[in-house]
């Protein structure tokens, strides 16, 4: 009988085989359009580049580690990429850029959808070739399951029509951020499809998709076009300034029930697939800190980026009191994670992990 190793179809099915990503040599890449957009101008990584420092990386190692270890504890098959040399600039006949990301968080780049796992376009010139890092794994998996699906979307140019040049300037303020996220004017332009894999959500049939500063509308009709057998839907958040990634935004826990950050609320007009199918969208515990940790590109919001083991257990950061217990009220089983010290290194529990293996199949939560 055909060994089946990728098979994952939505966010909450019971997970039993899982990529945890790796800090090792990981960089703060130079300026670029589509990366400086989302570095708010306060921050403490403005004008700032190179290789992280060691320590930094070996306490987020350890802390990854560590999580691997939680979950191959409770019987959960955990692969981790390969490190490519992350010091090497990223040159195409399009651009320079003079180093490159990491290998993490995976969940940026892959995207699995039942026995396909999907290479994101990516928007950002320093993360255009970060899907070597996990090269080795799609080959072993190609290996192993004669049903596995390794795709990888068009290669996008990243030229300079890719960025809006209004968005180049660090003094562009939060009021104005938030009036051009209402008007969906995004640092991204039309030029291509472009996408990030975390932006998209997986519900079974269905894709919901955000629309913001990583992925385009040509990117989500790009999905649409890959996936015919899917229903795929964009969304945007306009309470976001700095919208990328769905994933400290909107987190679904279980059939009928998601977390919605109360800052970045889903629009009255875009719920009504989910108010037809008595889907609950509660607002989303506040973050148990006031400010991200040091050098680290994401929001406070990343208290909501939990791991779903299943439609009854997540993972939820150590620290991250107010939203542990909101799940323990949701009727959730919480495992504490440790991974603060690992968030400068591109986000939360969800981020840091890619699907391979969820059981269950395709289903329609919206008939
Ligand atoms: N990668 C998720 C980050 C989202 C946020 O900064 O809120």
């Amino acid at each position: 009988m055909a060994n089946t190793v990728v098979n994952s179809w939505n966010e909450w099915d019971p997970l039993k085989h899982v990529i945890v990503g790796r800090a090792d040599d990981c960089h703060i890449p130079p300026e670029e359009p589509a990366l400086d957009a989302k570095v708010p101008e306060d921050s403490d990584m403005r004008g700032q580049w190179g290789r992280r420092p060691q320590d930094t990386i070996d306490r987020a190692n350890e802390l990854l580690d560590t999580f691997a270890k939680q979950l191959t504890d409770r019987g959960i098959r955990v692969d981790r990429p390969t490190p490519i040399d992350h010091a090497l600039p990223a040159t195409t006949p399009d651009f320079h850029t003079d180093s490159q990301f990491g290998c993490m968080p995976p969940r940026d780049v892959l995207l699995t959808v039942g026995s396909e796992m999907l290479e994101a376009t990516m928007s950002y010139r320093c993360r255009w070739f970060e899907y070597l890092n996990y090269r080795p794994l799609m080959q072993q998996y190609f290996n192993e399951d004669p049903n596995f699906r390794h795709e990888s979307a068009p290669k996008p140019r990243l030229t300079d029509a890719d960025y809006h040049p209004d968005y180049l300037s660090d003094k562009i303020g939060v009021e104005k951020r938030l009036e051009w996220a209402a008007k969906k004017f995004f640092v991204t332009t039309e030029e291509e499809p472009l996408f990030d894999a975390a932006d998209v959500l997986r519900f079974g049939r269905d894709l919901v998709v955000q629309h913001g500063f990583t992925t385009n509308m040509k990117g989500i009709e790009w999905l649409r076009r890959h996936f015919p057998g899917h229903r795929v839907h964009d969304v945007n958040f306009p309470g976001d300034p700095y919208p990328i990634h769905i994933d400290a935004t909107f987190t679904p826990l279980r059939p009928g029930l998601i977390l919605n950050n109360p800052q970045r609320r889903l629009p009255e007009d875009q719920r009504a697939m989910f108010n037809d199918n008595d889907w609950e969208i509660v607002d989303a515990a506040q973050p148990a800190h006031n400010t991200p940790p040091p050098l680290c590109y994401s929001s406070t919001w990343l208290s909501m980026n939990v791991l779903v083991l299943d439609p009854k257990t997540v993972c939820v950061e150590k620290s991250e009191v107010y939203q542990a217990e909101q799940m323990d009220k949701l009727g959730m089983e919480v495992v504490e994670v440790e991974l603060r010290d690992a968030y400068a290194f591109g986000g939360g529990l969800h981020c840091c992990t890619a699907d391979v293996y969820r059981e269950g199949t395709c289903e329609d939560y919206f008939p």
